[in-house]
This record gives C-alpha cells, structure tokens and sequence, in this order.
C-alpha cells in the first residue's frame, strides 16, 4: 500500500523521531465550505498545529498519489476546485489511484492514509454518522465503520443534527469506538455544546486523552477513539434557531431526493444558506478549537512515548 504514499519529509521526519503531528481532513475544504474560507481556514488550522508544538499533516489524494503533508498550493488547488473534486471515501481510493486522479478525503480515507503514514490523531469539525431516516434509506456513514477498525483518535466536536445522533451513538458502541466528551459529560452537537445525549466518558485534559491512546496501542486495540470537544461557548449557536434550520435542509433534501455521498453536502451548503453565513463562522471556530487540542493531546502522547 505504502508504493503510494507520498509523506511529506517533514512529516516523515516527525513520525520517524515519535514528534507530535495530527492529520487533518480535505473534504472539508472541498465539500465543506466555500471558497475562500475554505483555504483561509485550512492554513490557519496548519498554523494553529504548529502554534501549539505539532506538525500539521492535511490529507488528499492527488494525481493518484495518497498524500499525508501537503503545500500551501496544493491546500489552495483542493479549495478552489471545490466540489468539482472527487469526495473520497473507502470505496473511492482504488480507482482514483489507478487512474491518478484527485480525491478530497472523508473522516474514512483521512484515517486510512493517517494510519498508514504512522500519524495516530486527527482533527476535524463534524464527523459523518446514521442519516435520519437510515432505517429505510441505509444511509450510514463509512467514517462509522472506519473508526471500528482503524486505530486513529478523531477529535471532532460531535456529529451535526442532520445525522440521527441516538443512532450515531449506538452505532459507535457495536463497533467498540469510546466516546469520550472532552471536559463534558454530553455529546456535543457540532453548532452547540449540547444535544441531551450521554457521551460514554468524561475526560478532561489532553494528557488524560494521551493516556487513553496510549492504553489503547499498548493493549492492542483496533479500531479508533472519538474525542467529542465541544464548540466554545462564545461561537455556539442558539439550539432551537438552528435545529429548526437543520428540519428544513433534511425536508429540502427529501422533496429533491438527494441521496449517496450528496446527502452530506448539500446539507452543509443548505445550512450555510438558510443561516445566511452564521453557521460557516462557527463551524470555522470549532475546527480552530479541535486543532488546537489534538496538537496538545499529540505532545502530550509524545511525551509518553
Ligand atoms: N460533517 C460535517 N462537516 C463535514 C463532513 C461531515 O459537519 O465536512 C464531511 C467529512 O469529510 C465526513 C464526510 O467524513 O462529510 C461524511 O460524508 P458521508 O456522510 O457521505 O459519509
Ligand atoms: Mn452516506
């Protein structure tokens, strides 16, 4: 597999010497936001890992080649190409690597190729999950079946209220993936820090999220661990205000009947729409915010080791 990896030296160094570095996702600058706060926010993400003693590592598939470490270029070539570029999950990388083509990588393929570059966390904003409506649609998120099998700690600030969340929840406990909410005792909901759902565990600092992983490398343990941060309270938004948002882009994405690897986008792009822009401000804290604690929870796991 590694005959395609491209790990950028820096990267490469880090891992090799047991250096904090964290993984960060691309279908979030291509799918998740718009342009250019999609490129602006990626390399302020970059800045705010190295600000807090990691090396960043964003992750794409380009020209065929699985990326762990890109440029500054190839950060703005993914955000300007927008949804013009391939969203990749699993079922994607084969061929895109046999015909050298682009891929923006999901939660998924960003956990496969983190993995395979020795890279052990990942930030990200919202992770993918169980549609609403997935008893009768199938509509599950490879990042669930993902994250039962590949030993990566995604820290996330929960799942959006456009996935059914008790579901996500019960879906993450058959794969055995702990679920731990950082200094709360409930998921949080991605624009909110609440969603009435209990997380299985409370941790409450990064080295305690270290020990976690540590634990889980040194028992052998598959399979990833979800850090749930909440968004901080200053960007949170009002829990009614954009629930009632949230109804109306799943009703509009019915009545369309979008459906597959769409559904995600078009409810983010609906969102953003419908909020006229307030939620794009929050979303870009939150990713700001898990940046910055998985690169203290990398030193910390670094300083382990
Ligand atoms: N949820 C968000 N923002 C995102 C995504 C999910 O709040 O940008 C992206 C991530 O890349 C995630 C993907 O892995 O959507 C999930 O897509 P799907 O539901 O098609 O698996
Ligand atoms: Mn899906």
């Amino acid at each position: 597999m590694n005959q395609y990896l491209d790990v950028n030296p820096e990267v490469a160094q880090a891992v090799a010497q047991g250096k904090p570095v964290v993984a960060l996702e691309s279908t979030i600058i291509s799918h998740g936001m718009p342009y250019p706060q999609n490129v602006e926010t990626a390399l302020q993400v970059e800045r705010i890992i190295r600000e807090n003693g990691a090396v960043p590592a964003t992750i794409a598939v380009l020209g065929g080649r699985l990326k762990a470490g890109l440029t500054k270029e190839e950060i703005e070539y993914l955000g300007k190409q927008g949804q013009a570029v391939t969203k990749a999950s699993r079922r994607d990388l084969s061929v895109l690597v046999a015909q050298g083509a682009d891929g923006a990588t999901t939660v998924t393929t960003t956990m496969m190729i983190a993995h395979m570059a020795g890279i052990k966390i990942f930030a990200t904003g919202g992770i993918g999950g169980v549609h609403r409506g997935a008893e009768t649609t199938m509509d599950i998120s490879a990042d669930l079946e993902e994250l039962g099998q590949t030993d990566v700690m995604v820290v996330c600030a929960g799942a959006k209220a456009i996935l059914d969340l008790p579901l996500t929840l019960e879906y993450l406990e058959t794969k055995g993936v702990p679920v731990l909410g950082y200094q709360t005792k409930e998921l949080p909901a991605f624009y909110t820090r609440t969603s009435g759902l209990a997380v299985d565990y409370q941790v409450n600092s990064p080295e305690e999220l270290a020990k976690v992983l540590k634990t889980h490398h040194t028992l052998g343990l598959k399979g990833g661990i979800l850090v749930a941060n909440p968004i901080p309270q200053a960007y949170s938004m009002d829990a009614d205000a954009i629930n009632a948002v949230i109804d109306q882009a799943v009703a509009e994405a019915d009545e369309k009947g979008i459906h597959g690897k769409q559904t995600t986008p078009f409810l983010l792009a609906k969102v953003k729409e419908i909020t006229g822009g307030d939620s794009l401000e929050a979303n870009i804290q939150l990713v700001f915010n898990n940046a910055k604690l998985a690169a203290q929870t990398a030193v910390a796991y670094s300083a382990l080791s």
